[in-house]
């Protein structure tokens, strides 16, 4: 992502056009969403002819590059949607986009920024069935055999995999662990590769339309300029400088998908009734509706303090750890007040609360679980302590 972006005047009338497209075309588009558990195609058509999916291609590459703040402002509007819409571009958007730019090799970024800024689905692969927070554990094996790697391997969960047009593949390229995760590389295979062969939607607690699935990897036999960056053993590197970004635009996520769920609990609030007034003129109604706000306003001041220390080039490891995990665990307890607020309702599926408690269960999760995340905070804290006496 460039330092620069998008001149302000722009990036405000950008923001202003997607805001209107997300509440006139997405917001309505939700339940086809759900039905076919995917983004419709004409919605997909309108996602792509916006330029969603290659947002953050830098400019020297044709894209409008616009800067991580910017980014995540973007971000933080689409996720007023379902989170199908997010997830079906901002995987190309975010840590694809961000490996590429920080570490593939020119032919690459050549390949592989064009078919972004054409509107490609890509997929991000790193967890496999015995390895989540553990990712240097990883089995998928890459055999190098003359100009070729062979690949073989299972990877799950994965964002888009049924319906990816290439995927990032972080495998293994020696068997041994090696010192700082050295064993781990990165490799760019696009769809249709033989060998390569994708699982059914995953059956989810929530998120429905935001799919996931296996990519399975039988003999792929690429080419060795498939080699992310065209060195071995940078793969683990990429991935985690990715997912710093990633950490981000899921605190953008939640962030987002938060402000929708309070404004429908605050809806509802004024609406309902109970002993003769709106249930919002109660002070243990008004008490969740204000927690959430104070919240959301600490978690939006968190992601724009990393954000903006990001855009300057800064390493944000800690405070993107930090603002995910704020954010993530702040967006289950937003839901769970919303879920509270509509009372036996928030309980029934065909109130939009219901799913809300659903949809934000993951957030806690994915790209780093709180747990993961609360390590990779205190280890900085204790080696920031020890350089300091
Ligand atoms: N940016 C740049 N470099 C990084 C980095 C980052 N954010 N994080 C780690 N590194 C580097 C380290 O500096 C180290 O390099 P050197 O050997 O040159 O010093 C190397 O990578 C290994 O790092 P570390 O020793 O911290 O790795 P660990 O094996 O201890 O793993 C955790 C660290 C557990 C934090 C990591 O595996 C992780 O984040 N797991 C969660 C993965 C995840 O989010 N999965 C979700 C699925 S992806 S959608």
């Amino acid at each position: 992502m460039s330092n620069t972006g998008l001149d302000a005047e722009t990036f405000d009338a950008f923001l202003d056009t997607l805001k209107r497209f997300v509440r006139e075309r997405l917001v309505p588009a939700e339940p086809r969403a759900f039905e076919e558990d995917f983004v419709p195609d004409d919605i997909l058509a309108e996602m792509r002819e916006m330029g969603l999916f290659g947002l953050t291609v830098p400019a020297e590459y044709g894209g409008p590059g616009l800067s991580v703040d910017q980014y995540l402002e973007v971000i933080l509007e689409i996720a007023w949607a379902a989170p199908a819409f997010r997830s079906a571009m901002a995987i190309s958007t975010g840590i694809i986009t961000t490996a590429l730019t920080l570490d593939a090799t020119e032919e690459q970024k050549r390949e592989y920024f064009p078919k972004l800024l054409n509107g490609a689905i890509s997929c991000f692969c790193l967890t496999e069935p015995d390895s989540g927070s553990d990712s240097a554990g990883l089995k998928t094996r890459a055999v190098k055999d003359g100009d070729y790697y062979v690949l073989n391997g299972t990877k799950r969960y994965i964002t888009n995999g049924p319906k990816g047009e290439f995927y990032l593949v972080m495998a293994r390229t020696s068997a041994e662990n090696l010192p700082g995760n050295r064993h781990v590389s990165g490799f760019l295979i696009p769809a249709g590769t033989p060998g390569l062969s994708v699982g059914k939607h995953d059956k989810k607690m929530g998120q429905r339309g935001a799919i996931t699935g296996d990519v399975i990897l039988e003999d792929v036999r690429i080419p060795a300029s498939g080699l992310l960056g065209g060195v071995e053993g940078t793969g683990f590197k990429t991935a985690m400088k990715a997912l710093d970004g990633g950490r981000l635009s899921v605190a953008a996520t939640a962030i987002g998908y938060s402000r929708r769920i309070l404004a429908s609990a605050l809806k509802y609030a004024t609406e309902r009734k109970a002993f003769g007034e709106p249930i919002s003129g109660f002070q243990l109604v008004q008490a969740m509706l204000a927690d959430s706000r104070i919240e959301i306003y600490a978690a939006e001041c968190m992601l724009r303090d990393a954000a903006k220390a990001a855009a300057r080039g800064e390493r944000v490891s800690t405070n993107a750890a930090c603002v995910k995990v704020f954010a993530s665990e702040m967006a289950t307890k937003i839901a769970d007040r919303c879920v509270q607020i509509y009372g036996g309702a928030g309980y029934m599926a065909e109130y939009e609360a219901e799913r809300f408690y659903r949809d934000t269960r993951v957030y806690r999760i994915y790209e780093g679980t709180t747990q993961i995340l609360q390590v990779v905070i205190a280890k900085s804290m204790v080696k920031e302590f020890a350089a300091a006496v």
